[in-house]
């Protein structure tokens, strides 16, 4: 296997921003990277003002970075930029990259390339560090990915780009394709005149599974156009959708909701017993996939497993998978799933909130899962449960746990049912298993002629229940 392209994690500081969130940004920003196939090979965060700058960090920052990927360290003037910006309008302080600069060759300007002839050693252990593509924590306006570019002289992608790459790369179905195409033409239309020049390594993606064709060869017609196509094909998947949705009209759903690695899929997988992608990666699962729950209830319910979600989600992404988070729409319960082990779980949390409400899907009911809880310490679960007392809690990895969350989700959809009262004589004795497997039973009482139960059950078990005991309709 080749090796894998290097990149160097830009992030920057700015007032009020607490070190130890963009640290968590950049965790999960190198996990990002990492699923798309690219190593981390440092990072670089500056304490600015702003992240408005034309080229986003310090003239120095900037020459710094260059030196990880052989660019000049300066911004090769093309056409005046409009709005004037300034390059040098921040004092600029560099933080948390103590490791970082001790790591570096001594700071030259750029105009005095260091000779690696000088030291043989210290040119090597240049080159092992050096940098293939920038990948900045920020979302980049098109005049400053193109600074950036020209001044470090290779790839530059922002976090929405990252993101869209890595749908782009794994979305199989076609309907996500689509989608993931339309949100890559969207986030590449306005790019499209800084995205030319001389590094054109970008176009069609990184490993070249873009899901669509990208760069200068496109002009804005032809992706609007193509967006245009798009959008109407995407049309009439989802038409054809809900023709077959009809059908399932009267069946419960329940849709697996969260942050990315929550474990939704392991969850999928535990509660039907079908085989979705699970892995320790972001954005493992991009498609929607909709199983029986197992073992069966009756009327049965259906399990469905969606993409995760992460901070920052880039719109055109939130908008282009409203549809294959339109199951999510139509579920009768949102199982929203947070990994109890993650430090950070309260803010993913609030991340899925917010999207939830982005896609109308906030007044659903909703209930908290809180899962991987075997990777709890002792005494941490009590403490959830004190603080969030209406909340399951689980663990995929965890046979007796899955079952009591079947049994719950089971029961969230019996107490829907109308409560009965159903007498079941001896002579039809075989139709107390019947009772206990498809029913709620609320109470049983045995009489001389037989057992009478209170007890919640859909129209259609009724039905069943009833002409098993004799009783007319
Ligand atoms: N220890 C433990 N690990 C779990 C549990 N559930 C999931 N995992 C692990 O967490 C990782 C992510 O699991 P997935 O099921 O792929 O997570 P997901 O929510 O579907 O992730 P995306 O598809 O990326 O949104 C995998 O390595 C799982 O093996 C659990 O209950 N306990
Ligand atoms: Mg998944």
């Amino acid at each position: 296997m080749p090796p894998r392209p290097r990149a160097v994690l830009v992030g920057v500081l700015v007032p009020g921003r607490d070190p130890a969130d963009l640290d968590a940004s950049l965790d999960e920003l190198s996990r990002l990277c990492d699923t798309l196939g690219l190593d981390e090979a440092g990072r670089l965060v500056q304490r600015r003002g702003g992240t408005g700058a034309a080229t986003l960090l310090g003239s120095g920052r900037l020459r710094l970075l260059s030196m990880w990927t052989g660019g000049s360290g300066s911004v090769r003037r093309g056409p005046a930029p409009k709005g004037g910006e300034s390059e040098e309008d921040e004092p600029e302080e560099l933080i948390l990259d103590d490791e970082l600069l001790a790591e570096l060759p001594p700071l030259v300007p750029s105009d005095a390339p260091v000779d690696p002839e000088d030291d043989p050693r210290e040119a090597a252990a240049r080159r092992a560090r050096r940098a293939d593509i920038v990948v900045v924590d920020h979302e980049l306006t098109p005049s400053q990915l193109r600074n950036l570019r020209s001044a470090c002289g290779v790839e530059v992608l922002d976090r929405n780009g990252v993101i869209i790459e890595i749908f782009s790369q794994r979305a199989r179905s076609r309907e996500a394709r689509l989608q993931v195409e339309l949100a890559r033409l969207a986030y590449l239309a306005p790019r499209l005149r800084e995205l030319g020049g001389p590094s054109e390594r970008q176009r069609g993606g990184i490993g070249g599974k873009g899901a669509g064709e990208t760069g200068h060869e496109l002009d804005r017609r032809r992706v609007r156009d193509r967006m245009a196509e798009a959008r109407k094909e995407l049309a009439e998947i989802e038409s054809s959708r809900h023709l077959r949705r009809e059908r399932r009209h009267d069946l419960r759903q329940v849709a697996l909701v969260g942050y990315t690695n929550a474990g939704k899929s392991s969850l999928m997988r535990a509660l039907t017993g079908a085989e979705p992608y699970v892995a320790d990666q972001l954005f493992a699962t991009l498609d929607t996939t909709i199983r029986r729950l197992s073992p069966e209830v009756n009327p049965p319910v259906l399990i469905t497993d969606t993409v995760g979600f992460i901070k920052d989600l880039p719109h055109s992404l939130v908008a282009s998978f409203r549809s294959t988070l339109d199951a999510a729409l139509e579920a009768g319960l949102l199982l929203h799933v947070v990994d109890a082990s993650d430090p950070t779980w309260r803010a993913q949390e609030e991340v899925t909130r917010a999207v939830l409400a982005e896609i109308h899907a906030q007044d659903l009911p909703r209930v908290l899962v809180f899962n991987k809880c075997d990777r709890l310490p002792p005494g941490a679960e009590d403490a959830l449960r004190a603080e969030r007392p209406d909340a399951w809690f689980t663990s995929a990895h965890d046979l007796a746990r899955v079952a009591l969350t079947h049994d719950a989700i089971a029961r969230f959809f019996a107490e829907k049912d109308p409560e009965v009262e159903l007498f079941v004589p001896w002579t039809h004795a075989a139709a107390m298993g019947l009772v206990h497997a498809q029913a709620l039973v609320l109470a049983e009482a045995f009489e001389d002629e037989g057992a009478r139960y209170r007890l919640r059950a859909s129209a259609p078990v009724l039905a069943r229940l009833r002409a098993a005991v004799g009783e007319p309709d």
